[in-house]
Protein backbone atom coordinates (compact mmCIF):
# COMPACT_ATOMS: atom_id res chain seq x y z
CA UNK A 1 0.00 0.00 0.00
CA UNK A 2 0.96 3.39 -0.87
CA UNK A 3 0.21 6.55 1.20
CA UNK A 4 0.08 10.67 0.40
CA UNK A 5 -0.28 12.88 3.46
CA UNK A 6 -0.83 16.37 2.11
CA UNK A 7 -0.50 18.37 4.70
CA UNK A 8 2.07 16.70 6.31
CA UNK A 9 4.34 19.27 7.97
CA UNK A 10 1.80 19.87 10.40
CA UNK A 11 1.73 18.52 14.18
CA UNK A 12 -0.59 15.48 13.45
CA UNK A 13 1.68 14.80 9.46
CA UNK A 14 4.58 13.42 11.85
CA UNK A 15 2.35 11.28 13.57
CA UNK A 16 0.39 9.92 10.99
CA UNK A 17 3.92 8.94 8.85
CA UNK A 18 5.11 7.48 11.84
CA UNK A 19 1.98 5.48 12.31
CA UNK A 20 1.77 4.01 8.92
CA UNK A 21 5.18 3.34 8.20
CA UNK A 22 5.64 1.42 11.51
CA UNK A 23 2.72 0.31 12.84
CA UNK A 24 1.07 -0.64 8.66
CA UNK A 25 4.53 -1.04 6.94
CA UNK A 26 3.00 1.33 4.25
CA UNK A 27 5.40 3.20 1.72
CA UNK A 28 4.36 6.64 2.94
CA UNK A 29 4.81 9.96 1.05
CA UNK A 30 4.42 13.38 2.50
CA UNK A 31 3.75 16.92 0.88
CA UNK A 32 4.63 19.81 3.15
CA UNK A 33 5.45 23.72 2.51
CA UNK A 34 8.67 24.98 1.39
CA UNK A 35 9.29 26.63 4.72
CA UNK A 36 8.57 23.75 6.46
CA UNK A 37 10.78 21.19 7.33
CA UNK A 38 9.96 17.35 8.23
CA UNK A 39 12.07 14.81 9.41
CA UNK A 40 10.70 11.20 9.20
CA UNK A 41 13.37 8.04 8.87
CA UNK A 42 12.20 6.69 5.28
CA UNK A 43 9.73 8.83 4.34
CA UNK A 44 10.28 10.50 0.87
CA UNK A 45 9.29 14.11 0.92
CA UNK A 46 7.77 16.90 -1.34
CA UNK A 47 6.75 20.29 -1.34
CA UNK A 48 3.58 21.09 -2.40
CA UNK A 49 1.31 23.98 -1.99
CA UNK A 50 -2.42 23.03 -2.53
CA UNK A 51 -3.79 26.40 -4.03
CA UNK A 52 -1.54 25.23 -6.79
CA UNK A 53 -4.06 22.75 -8.60
CA UNK A 54 -1.60 22.00 -11.47
CA UNK A 55 1.22 20.95 -8.98
CA UNK A 56 -1.08 18.80 -6.76
CA UNK A 57 -2.17 17.02 -10.11
CA UNK A 58 1.86 16.49 -11.51
CA UNK A 59 2.41 14.73 -8.25
CA UNK A 60 -0.47 12.30 -7.80
CA UNK A 61 0.49 11.52 -11.79
CA UNK A 62 4.39 10.70 -10.34
CA UNK A 63 3.48 8.97 -7.22
CA UNK A 64 -0.06 7.33 -7.78
CA UNK A 65 -1.11 6.86 -3.96
CA UNK A 66 -3.58 4.21 -3.46
CA UNK A 67 -4.27 6.59 0.01
CA UNK A 68 -4.14 10.10 0.37
CA UNK A 69 -5.15 11.78 3.55
CA UNK A 70 -5.78 15.41 3.35
CA UNK A 71 -4.39 17.00 6.41
CA UNK A 72 -3.26 20.26 4.51
CA UNK A 73 -5.44 23.54 6.30
CA UNK A 74 -5.12 26.50 8.12
CA UNK A 75 -6.08 24.40 10.97
CA UNK A 76 -6.58 27.66 13.90
CA UNK A 77 -10.29 28.33 14.78
CA UNK A 78 -8.99 31.30 16.59
CA UNK A 79 -7.02 32.24 13.63
CA UNK A 80 -10.19 32.19 11.69
CA UNK A 81 -11.85 34.63 13.41
CA UNK A 82 -8.60 36.92 12.34
CA UNK A 83 -8.46 35.80 8.84
CA UNK A 84 -11.74 33.83 7.36
CA UNK A 85 -10.44 34.73 3.53
CA UNK A 86 -7.54 32.84 3.96
CA UNK A 87 -9.28 29.85 5.80
CA UNK A 88 -11.46 29.75 3.15
CA UNK A 89 -9.10 29.87 0.24
CA UNK A 90 -7.00 27.10 2.01
CA UNK A 91 -9.89 24.36 3.67
CA UNK A 92 -12.03 25.18 0.67
CA UNK A 93 -10.84 25.91 -2.24
CA UNK A 94 -7.53 24.27 -1.64
CA UNK A 95 -9.59 20.97 -0.98
CA UNK A 96 -11.17 21.17 -4.56
CA UNK A 97 -8.00 21.28 -5.90
CA UNK A 98 -7.51 18.04 -4.51
CA UNK A 99 -10.54 16.53 -5.28
CA UNK A 100 -10.52 17.72 -8.61
CA UNK A 101 -6.73 16.84 -9.23
CA UNK A 102 -7.44 13.88 -8.68
CA UNK A 103 -10.85 13.63 -11.23
CA UNK A 104 -8.83 15.11 -13.46
CA UNK A 105 -6.55 11.66 -13.83
CA UNK A 106 -8.05 9.06 -15.81
CA UNK A 107 -8.79 5.43 -14.74
CA UNK A 108 -7.60 6.48 -10.96
CA UNK A 109 -9.35 5.73 -7.98
CA UNK A 110 -7.75 6.42 -4.38
CA UNK A 111 -8.64 6.31 -1.69
CA UNK A 112 -9.09 9.74 -0.05
CA UNK A 113 -10.04 10.97 3.81
CA UNK A 114 -10.90 14.33 3.93
CA UNK A 115 -9.87 15.38 7.16
CA UNK A 116 -12.67 17.97 9.01
CA UNK A 117 -13.59 18.88 12.04
CA UNK A 118 -16.12 18.10 15.52
CA UNK A 119 -16.55 21.83 15.21
CA UNK A 120 -18.94 21.72 12.61
CA UNK A 121 -21.64 20.61 14.39
CA UNK A 122 -21.65 23.78 16.25
CA UNK A 123 -24.36 24.43 19.02
CA UNK A 124 -26.28 21.50 19.50
CA UNK A 125 -30.13 21.01 19.66
CA UNK A 126 -31.43 21.44 22.87
CA UNK A 127 -31.14 18.13 25.25
CA UNK A 128 -28.32 16.64 23.27
CA UNK A 129 -25.17 16.36 24.37
CA UNK A 130 -23.75 13.75 22.26
CA UNK A 131 -23.30 14.49 18.71
CA UNK A 132 -23.07 11.81 15.75
CA UNK A 133 -22.82 12.13 11.93
CA UNK A 134 -26.80 12.49 11.72
CA UNK A 135 -26.76 15.82 13.97
CA UNK A 136 -27.36 18.39 11.60
CA UNK A 137 -24.16 20.98 11.80
CA UNK A 138 -24.52 24.25 12.51
CA UNK A 139 -21.11 25.46 12.74
CA UNK A 140 -19.91 28.46 15.12
CA UNK A 141 -16.88 30.01 13.53
CA UNK A 142 -15.53 30.35 10.08
CA UNK A 143 -13.09 27.58 10.36
CA UNK A 144 -15.85 24.94 10.99
CA UNK A 145 -17.49 26.44 8.39
CA UNK A 146 -15.06 25.65 6.04
CA UNK A 147 -14.72 22.14 7.00
CA UNK A 148 -18.55 21.83 6.68
CA UNK A 149 -17.95 22.85 3.34
CA UNK A 150 -15.41 20.47 2.72
CA UNK A 151 -17.37 17.56 3.76
CA UNK A 152 -20.45 18.59 1.61
CA UNK A 153 -18.25 18.27 -1.38
CA UNK A 154 -16.43 15.49 -0.28
CA UNK A 155 -20.10 13.80 -0.10
CA UNK A 156 -20.75 15.03 -3.36
CA UNK A 157 -17.84 14.42 -5.25
CA UNK A 158 -18.25 10.31 -3.75
CA UNK A 159 -21.86 10.46 -4.99
CA UNK A 160 -22.00 12.34 -8.39
CA UNK A 161 -18.56 10.72 -9.79
CA UNK A 162 -18.21 7.96 -8.04
CA UNK A 163 -15.23 8.38 -5.99
CA UNK A 164 -14.12 6.39 -2.51
CA UNK A 165 -13.84 9.82 -0.45
CA UNK A 166 -14.18 8.95 3.18
CA UNK A 167 -15.38 12.25 5.45
CA UNK A 168 -13.19 12.35 9.31
CA UNK A 169 -14.74 14.76 11.89
CA UNK A 170 -11.88 14.58 14.00
CA UNK A 171 -12.17 16.43 17.68
CA UNK A 172 -9.93 17.98 19.79
CA UNK A 173 -6.57 15.66 19.35
CA UNK A 174 -3.84 16.46 21.56
CA UNK A 175 0.32 15.23 21.95
CA UNK A 176 3.58 16.12 22.28
CA UNK A 177 4.86 18.90 19.63
CA UNK A 178 1.48 20.60 18.84
CA UNK A 179 1.38 23.90 18.32
CA UNK A 180 1.29 26.49 21.65
CA UNK A 181 -1.90 28.02 19.48
CA UNK A 182 -3.92 25.27 21.08
CA UNK A 183 -5.06 25.28 24.52
CA UNK A 184 -3.06 21.90 26.15
CA UNK A 185 0.11 22.27 24.44
CA UNK A 186 -0.41 26.58 25.65
CA UNK A 187 -1.12 25.69 28.62
CA UNK A 188 1.61 22.81 29.45
CA UNK A 189 3.87 25.31 27.85
CA UNK A 190 3.30 28.19 30.22
CA UNK A 191 3.59 26.26 33.55
CA UNK A 192 7.13 24.33 32.27
CA UNK A 193 8.61 28.34 31.62
CA UNK A 194 6.89 28.82 35.14
CA UNK A 195 8.42 26.39 36.97
CA UNK A 196 11.77 26.62 35.07
CA UNK A 197 11.47 30.44 36.47
CA UNK A 198 11.01 31.96 32.95
CA UNK A 199 8.24 33.68 33.43
CA UNK A 200 5.96 35.12 36.07
CA UNK A 201 4.23 32.38 37.80
CA UNK A 202 0.37 33.69 36.01
CA UNK A 203 -0.83 31.39 33.42
CA UNK A 204 -2.86 33.24 30.95
CA UNK A 205 -6.03 31.52 29.77
CA UNK A 206 -9.19 32.38 27.77
CA UNK A 207 -12.76 30.70 28.35
CA UNK A 208 -12.37 28.05 31.04
CA UNK A 209 -16.16 27.10 30.83
CA UNK A 210 -16.21 25.14 27.53
CA UNK A 211 -16.22 21.61 27.39
CA UNK A 212 -14.53 19.91 24.36
CA UNK A 213 -13.89 15.87 24.13
CA UNK A 214 -9.46 15.17 24.27
CA UNK A 215 -8.22 12.12 22.02
CA UNK A 216 -4.37 11.23 22.32
CA UNK A 217 -2.90 12.15 18.50
CA UNK A 218 -1.76 8.82 17.96
CA UNK A 219 -5.11 7.31 19.11
CA UNK A 220 -6.22 9.28 16.20
CA UNK A 221 -4.08 7.96 14.14
CA UNK A 222 -4.71 4.77 14.18
CA UNK A 223 -8.32 5.51 13.56
CA UNK A 224 -7.50 7.26 10.73
CA UNK A 225 -5.46 4.19 8.66
CA UNK A 226 -8.30 2.25 9.96
CA UNK A 227 -10.61 4.43 8.49
CA UNK A 228 -8.82 4.09 5.12
CA UNK A 229 -9.19 0.57 5.35
CA UNK A 230 -12.91 0.33 6.57
CA UNK A 231 -14.35 3.75 5.93
CA UNK A 232 -17.44 3.38 3.64
CA UNK A 233 -17.27 5.88 0.50
CA UNK A 234 -19.48 8.63 0.94
CA UNK A 235 -19.54 8.21 4.37
CA UNK A 236 -18.98 10.99 7.51
CA UNK A 237 -17.23 9.70 10.90
CA UNK A 238 -16.63 11.45 14.30
CA UNK A 239 -13.24 10.46 15.75
CA UNK A 240 -13.04 11.47 19.20
CA UNK A 241 -13.20 10.00 22.54
CA UNK A 242 -16.85 9.86 23.69
CA UNK A 243 -15.87 11.67 26.62
CA UNK A 244 -16.01 15.37 27.70
CA UNK A 245 -14.38 17.53 30.23
CA UNK A 246 -14.01 21.16 31.09
CA UNK A 247 -10.86 23.43 30.05
CA UNK A 248 -11.26 24.55 33.48
CA UNK A 249 -10.56 20.48 34.79
CA UNK A 250 -7.48 20.58 31.72
CA UNK A 251 -5.84 23.61 33.77
CA UNK A 252 -6.52 22.18 36.78
CA UNK A 253 -4.69 19.42 35.92
CA UNK A 254 -1.83 20.55 34.24
CA UNK A 255 -1.63 22.74 36.81
CA UNK A 256 -1.38 19.83 39.49
CA UNK A 257 1.05 17.91 37.47
CA UNK A 258 3.07 20.85 36.59
CA UNK A 259 3.98 20.72 40.93
CA UNK A 260 4.18 24.45 40.31
CA UNK A 261 2.34 27.53 42.72
CA UNK A 262 0.46 29.24 39.51
CA UNK A 263 -2.07 31.56 39.76
CA UNK A 264 -4.84 31.63 36.46
CA UNK A 265 -5.76 35.13 34.75
CA UNK A 266 -8.13 35.49 32.24
CA UNK A 267 -6.51 37.25 29.09
CA UNK A 268 -8.90 38.82 26.86
CA UNK A 269 -7.01 38.38 23.82
CA UNK A 270 -7.93 34.75 24.10
CA UNK A 271 -11.63 35.06 24.35
CA UNK A 272 -13.70 34.30 21.12
CA UNK A 273 -16.27 36.46 19.54
CA UNK A 274 -18.63 33.06 19.84
CA UNK A 275 -17.56 30.17 21.85
CA UNK A 276 -19.43 26.41 21.14
CA UNK A 277 -20.01 25.54 24.93
CA UNK A 278 -20.19 21.91 24.34
CA UNK A 279 -18.69 19.30 21.61
CA UNK A 280 -18.68 15.69 22.43
CA UNK A 281 -18.35 12.60 20.04
CA UNK A 282 -20.68 9.94 19.27
CA UNK A 283 -18.15 7.65 18.30
CA UNK A 284 -20.79 4.56 17.78
CA UNK A 285 -20.38 4.50 14.02
CA UNK A 286 -16.74 4.20 13.94
CA UNK A 287 -16.37 1.56 16.61
CA UNK A 288 -18.98 -0.26 14.72
CA UNK A 289 -17.11 0.19 11.48
CA UNK A 290 -13.56 -0.03 12.35
CA UNK A 291 -13.32 -1.55 16.01
CA UNK A 292 -11.45 0.99 17.01
CA UNK A 293 -11.37 2.14 20.63
CA UNK A 294 -9.35 4.97 22.35
CA UNK A 295 -6.02 3.65 24.72
CA UNK A 296 -4.27 6.37 25.66
CA UNK A 297 -5.28 8.12 28.79
CA UNK A 298 -5.81 12.11 28.88
CA UNK A 299 -3.26 12.02 32.16
CA UNK A 300 -0.70 10.57 30.28
CA UNK A 301 -1.39 12.48 27.13
CA UNK A 302 -1.63 15.79 29.25
CA UNK A 303 2.04 14.25 31.09
CA UNK A 304 3.70 13.69 28.12
CA UNK A 305 3.22 17.00 26.72
CA UNK A 306 4.12 18.52 29.60
CA UNK A 307 7.38 16.97 29.54
CA UNK A 308 7.99 18.22 26.12
CA UNK A 309 7.97 21.49 27.28
CA UNK A 310 9.78 21.04 30.13
CA UNK A 311 12.44 19.77 27.99
CA UNK A 312 11.98 22.71 25.59
CA UNK A 313 12.31 24.79 28.35
CA UNK A 314 15.70 23.53 29.32
CA UNK A 315 17.70 23.94 26.46
O1 LIG B 1 -0.33 26.88 8.12
P1 LIG B 1 1.06 26.26 8.16
O2 LIG B 1 2.08 27.11 7.55
O3 LIG B 1 1.42 25.75 9.53
O4 LIG B 1 1.02 24.96 7.20
C1 LIG B 1 -0.04 24.01 7.36
C2 LIG B 1 -0.31 23.30 6.05
N1 LIG B 1 -0.88 24.19 5.02
C3 LIG B 1 -0.78 23.92 3.71
N2 LIG B 1 -0.25 22.87 3.04
C4 LIG B 1 -0.28 22.91 1.70
N3 LIG B 1 -0.79 23.94 1.00
C5 LIG B 1 -1.33 25.01 1.62
N4 LIG B 1 -1.81 26.03 0.91
C6 LIG B 1 -1.34 25.03 3.04
N5 LIG B 1 -1.75 25.93 3.96
C7 LIG B 1 -1.47 25.40 5.17
O5 LIG B 1 -1.17 22.24 6.45
C8 LIG B 1 0.32 22.84 8.24
O6 LIG B 1 1.64 22.41 8.04
C9 LIG B 1 -0.63 21.75 7.71
C10 LIG B 1 -1.75 21.51 8.68
O7 LIG B 1 -1.16 21.14 9.89
P2 LIG B 1 -1.57 21.78 11.30
O8 LIG B 1 -1.98 23.19 11.11
O9 LIG B 1 -0.49 21.50 12.26
O10 LIG B 1 -2.88 20.95 11.65
P3 LIG B 1 -2.92 19.51 12.32
O11 LIG B 1 -3.15 19.66 13.78
O12 LIG B 1 -1.77 18.70 11.84
O13 LIG B 1 -4.29 18.99 11.74
C11 LIG B 1 -4.37 18.21 10.53
C12 LIG B 1 -5.80 18.27 10.03
C13 LIG B 1 -6.22 19.70 9.61
O14 LIG B 1 -7.00 19.58 8.44
C14 LIG B 1 -7.05 20.21 10.75
O15 LIG B 1 -7.97 21.19 10.36
C15 LIG B 1 -7.71 18.91 11.22
O16 LIG B 1 -6.72 17.89 11.05
O17 LIG B 1 -8.07 18.97 12.58
N1 LIG C 1 -5.92 27.92 22.45
C1 LIG C 1 -6.47 28.24 23.65
N2 LIG C 1 -5.74 28.98 24.55
N3 LIG C 1 -7.71 27.82 23.90
C2 LIG C 1 -8.25 28.13 25.10
C3 LIG C 1 -7.55 28.86 26.08
C4 LIG C 1 -6.23 29.32 25.78
O1 LIG C 1 -5.57 29.99 26.58
N4 LIG C 1 -8.35 28.99 27.16
C5 LIG C 1 -9.49 28.37 26.88
N5 LIG C 1 -9.44 27.84 25.63
C6 LIG C 1 -10.52 27.08 24.99
C7 LIG C 1 -10.92 27.56 23.58
O2 LIG C 1 -11.71 28.72 23.66
C8 LIG C 1 -11.68 26.31 23.09
O3 LIG C 1 -12.98 26.27 23.60
C9 LIG C 1 -10.89 25.14 23.72
O4 LIG C 1 -10.08 25.74 24.76
C10 LIG C 1 -9.99 24.41 22.74
O5 LIG C 1 -9.27 25.37 22.01
P1 LIG C 1 -8.08 24.98 21.02
O6 LIG C 1 -7.15 24.04 21.70
O7 LIG C 1 -7.52 26.24 20.48
O8 LIG C 1 -8.77 24.11 19.89
P2 LIG C 1 -10.13 24.27 19.09
O9 LIG C 1 -11.14 23.44 19.81
O10 LIG C 1 -10.46 25.67 18.84
O11 LIG C 1 -9.76 23.56 17.71
C11 LIG C 1 -8.98 22.35 17.68
O12 LIG C 1 -9.84 21.22 17.70
C12 LIG C 1 -10.68 21.09 16.55
C13 LIG C 1 -11.50 19.82 16.72
O13 LIG C 1 -12.45 19.97 17.72
C14 LIG C 1 -8.11 22.37 16.44
O14 LIG C 1 -7.19 21.31 16.50
C15 LIG C 1 -8.95 22.25 15.17
O15 LIG C 1 -8.09 22.13 14.03
C16 LIG C 1 -9.82 21.01 15.29
O16 LIG C 1 -10.65 20.87 14.16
Amino acid sequence: MKALIIGGGGFVGKYLAEHLMQDRGWETVVTKLPKETVSVDGCEIYNLDILDQDAVEALLIRLRPDVIFHLAAQSSVAYSWKNPQLTVDINIHGSLNVLEAIRAIEDYQPKVLLIGSGEEYGVLPKGLSLVSETTPVQPGNPYAITKAAQNLFGTLYAKSYDMDITMVRAFNHIGPGQAPQFVVSDFCKQAAEIAAGMREPVMRVGNLSAVRDFTDVRDVMRAYSLLALHGKAGETYNVGSGRAISIQEILERIIRLSGAAITVEVDPAKLRPVEVPVIQADIAKLQADTGWMPEIPLEQTIRETLDYWRSTAEN
